[in-house]
């Protein structure tokens, strides 16, 4: 271990409070991995001639960047389904006929733990470079016990080989397997009765998910698993309104869930459900952008209700092979006119937040984990405005 580090001539964008809590000639002092000061230089606390100086020359520093919402680990991928839909198929069409999600199931269920490994390192390493500092990695691809344990193993061992923050969530829940076609309440009972005890025995599990969609689960289905899953003391979340609107927000919001996803479809109600539960609405534009949806999610409705509001890269094969925070922002901005701060916002703060870890990281605050993303820009606008350029300097995890 190296010494604790300051870093010095920094402009701080700690996202504390609710703005972006900018702070012009800042510095953070790191002690043990977490951040022990974070404020004005002039306010530095004195005695620090042990620790190493590491000089911004007046860069931008925001929290290292979340992604609370992956399905990072999966066999294969999708581009000939890609193709099929650029000649015409629709995606829940392809879905219907045993493609989409399913013929991932397939690829999943074929590979080792350690091919599933290998295929997801270098996504995770997208995702790094561009300062991701915590990444939440859903199963849901294997179906079974055993395949949504080598999934959950798989991603467990990403946090290990890379200095990154994994959280995993079981999503047994995103599609019916074709054991139990036809037959999605009894593969509920699967998922309650032999999945998740076994992901619980084997700590595999941080949270619970689900896919409430016609071509996925019924609302009292998600209601059963819901109720199931916080008996076993899991919190929940839900890929909700995504494609129709099954009430799905409101549905989250009852089971108190740390996030709903999607919500393209979701109503002012649903919204409002959300911020009375404290349920984040973690938004996706990299699903709506490639599977070119036309239903805008509820951006004001949120703002009205006092939702909070996170992005994600919602990295998967099928609807959003996107591995790039920075153009996630983007997208959000360009597509759901949200503000840099609410961009910034979904990437640190509030992505912090949909995870349960506001406590631990998503701001540049004393008592977090100094997880930091340093960046070659002089303004946050910058970071949402480019396409495709990164202009990230340095990370660091824990104060390396
Ligand atoms: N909604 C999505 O957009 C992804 N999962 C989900 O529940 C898509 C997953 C896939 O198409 O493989
Ligand atoms: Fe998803």
């Amino acid at each position: 271990m190296t010494a604790d580090p300051v870093f010095r001539n920094a402009r701080l964008v700690t996202m504390a409070g609710e703005g972006m809590g900018i702070i012009e000639r800042g510095a953070v002092v790191v002690a043990g991995g977490r951040i022990v000061f974070a404020g004005a230089e002039n306010d530095l606390p004195t005695g620090l001639a042990a620790n190493e100086i590491i000089d911004c020359e007046g860069r931008i520093v925001t929290p290292g960047l979340i992604d609370c919402h992956t399905h990072l680990v999966f066999g294969g991928n999708r581009a000939r389904e890609f193709e099929m839909r650029l000649d015409g198929a629709g995606y829940e069409e392809i879905a219907r006929a045993g493609g989409g999600i399913l013929s991932t199931v397939r690829a999943t269920r074929a590979a080792s733990e350690d091919e599933l490994v290998a295929s997801a390192l270098p996504r995770l390493d997208a995702l790094m470079s561009e300062g991701v500092t915590t990444v939440e990695i859903k199963s849901g691809y294997g179906l079974t016990v055993a395949d949504e344990a080598k999934t959950l193993r798989a991603a467990r061992r990403l946090g290990t080989l890379r200095s990154v923050s994994v959280l995993t969530t079981a999503l047994g829940a995103h599609a019916v397997p074709p054991e139990f076609a036809g037959r999605s309440g009894d593969y509920i009972d699967h998922v309650i009765a032999e999945q998740l005890p076994a992901l619980v025995a084997e700590n595999l599990a941080d949270a619970v998910d689900a896919f409430s969609e016609g071509i996925a689960f019924s609302p009292e289905e998600v209601d059963r698993l819901f109720t199931a899953a916080r008996r076993m003391g899991l919190p929940v979340k839900l890929h909700a309104d995504q494609l129709s609107n099954l009430h799905g927000a409101a549905l989250a919001a009852r089971h108190g869930a740390l996030s709903a996803d999607h919500l393209e479809y979701t109503d002012a109600e649903g919204a409002a459900a959300m911020a009375r539960a404290g349920t984040v609405a973690v938004l996706l534009p990299g699903a709506f952008y490639f599977l070119r949806e036309k239903q805008l999610p509820p951006i004001s409705a949120f703002r009205a209700a006092g939702t909070r509001m996170a992005l994600a890269t919602d990295c998967n094969p099928g609807s959003s092979p996107l591995t790039s925070p920075l153009l996630t922002m983007n997208m959000a901005a360009t597509l759901f006119r949200m503000t840099v701060r609410e961009c910034l916002a979904g990437f640190t703060r509030e992505a912090a937040r949909a995870l349960g870890k506001l406590g631990e990281v998503g701001t540049l605050e004393a008592g977090k984990w100094a997880d930091l993303a340093i960046w070659s820009v002089e303004s946050p606008a910058e970071l949402v405005y480019r396409m495709g350029f990164n202009p990230l300097h340095q990370r660091i995890r824990r104060g390396q």
